[in-house]
């Protein structure tokens, strides 16, 4: 079976990453005879928007939409390009064009990392962020007015519809009801967000009827947050806005000790378009270039991928590789993010020799 997978570093990070993702996507392709064929490209970064004066070329859309997945490292290079440009310049265009509504990411404490919550193991924390990923907050739709005066005034929409709420709405339950606690969590902020936020809540009610297994609770945001924190075990499936799951997915993982080993998969359910997996962690200018930036959200991601495509078999064998490598805590081969002293290379090699 021959898989056509867009291969795009983008920036920082994502450039050292990357090759340990594929590393891994390879041994694991091997050795389950899946054939990979790669295409690289270096768009969709803030070194193609020096040389070009965008982020993607005109004909992206054309040059993308075929392929089986698109792999995806990070973006963003706020010294040279606003950080707002980068992204709606790339990812965001990505995930609109491709309808790529659910942004599906897991969060789970994995053995060998110490959670700074106390007495925390792995299984404690093991829950889903499902964040909506096309609309909400994340709108273009406002401006400026009166611009450098005293008068100056910003106006952005949230914008949420029935079409794009209920289909996310129903991913979420239909994942909660596949997982044995069968338990959903809306994040809210309907007291004070007091349009939006009540009809989102509707949503929830109104969807939850199809679903009468699925336990379902509501937090306001802030509490949630705290919730997160404080109660991480109370979550399975967690669904939120665009920008809510945006935060929790980072809250998240920094609860399990890194959010160097958070993946994510950017998913067009209906398979119409590819879908997109990166780490949740974004380029990182502060650690770029020094060769020390875990590399498993970047392999996590690809084994969503794999099993996103129906590899189920190889991208079990990915978990359980990084699983191991991690349990068995060789300070040399595992990055400081996780209490080593070794580099994204010698992680990702370890983990791509497990697999082989
Ligand atoms: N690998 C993901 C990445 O580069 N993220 C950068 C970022 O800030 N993303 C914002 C978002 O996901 O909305």
């Amino acid at each position: 079976m021959t898989q056509r997978i867009a291969v795009i570093p983008g920036d920082g990070i994502g450039k050292e990453v990357m090759p340990e993702g594929l590393r891994a996507l390879e041994a694991a392709a091997s050795r389950f005879g899946i054939v990979l064929e790669l295409a690289h490209f270096d768009f969709a970064s803030c070194d193609y928007y020096a040389e070009h004066g965008q982020m993607l070329p005109d004909d992206w859309f054309e040059t993308l939409k075929d392929f089986d997945a698109i792999f995806y490292g990070a973006v963003g290079w706020p010294a040279t390009v606003p950080d707002h440009i980068s992204l709606w310049g790339s990812l965001l265009q990505f995930r609109r064009r491709f309808d790529q509504y659910v942004n599906l990411r897991p969060c789970r404490l994995l053995p060998g990392i110490k959670s700074p919550l106390a007495d925390r193991k792995p299984g404690d924390i093991d829950f889903y962020v499902v964040r909506e990923n096309t609309e909400g907050e994340y709108s273009s739709v406002g401006g400026r007015m009166f611009e450098g005066t005293e008068r100056e005034v910003v106006i952005q929409e949230t914008v949420m519809t029935r079409h794009g709420t209920d289909r996310v709405l129903k991913f979420a339950y239909e994942l909660a009801a596949s997982r044995p606690r069968k338990k959903l969590t809306s994040a809210t902020k309907s007291n004070g967000i007091a349009i939006t936020m009540p009809w989102w809540d509707e949503r929830v009610a109104e969807m939850g009827r199809r679903y009468p297994d699925v336990a379902v609770d509501q937090f306001h945001i802030d509490i949630l947050t705290a919730n997160f924190v404080m109660h991480p075990d109370w979550f399975d499936v967690v669904v939120a806005s665009n920008l809510f799951g945006d935060i929790l997915s980072d809250l998240g993982p920094a609860c399990t000790g890194t959010i160097g080993v958070a993946p994510s998969a950017n998913i067009n359910p209906e398979g119409t378009f590819p879908s997109l997996f990166e780490p949740v962690h974004g380029s990182a200018p502060d650690i770029a270039g020094k060769g020390i930036a875990n590399p498993i959200g970047q392999i996590w991601s690809g084994a969503m991928m794999l099993e996103h495509l129906g590899h189920r078999e190889a991208a079990d064998a990915i978990v359980a590789a990084f699983e191991a490598v991690l349990a068995e805590g060789d300070r040399a081969v595992l990055t400081p993010d996780v209490g080593g002293s070794g580099t994204t290379e010698s992680l990702g090699r370890a983990i791509a020799t497990r697999l082989a």
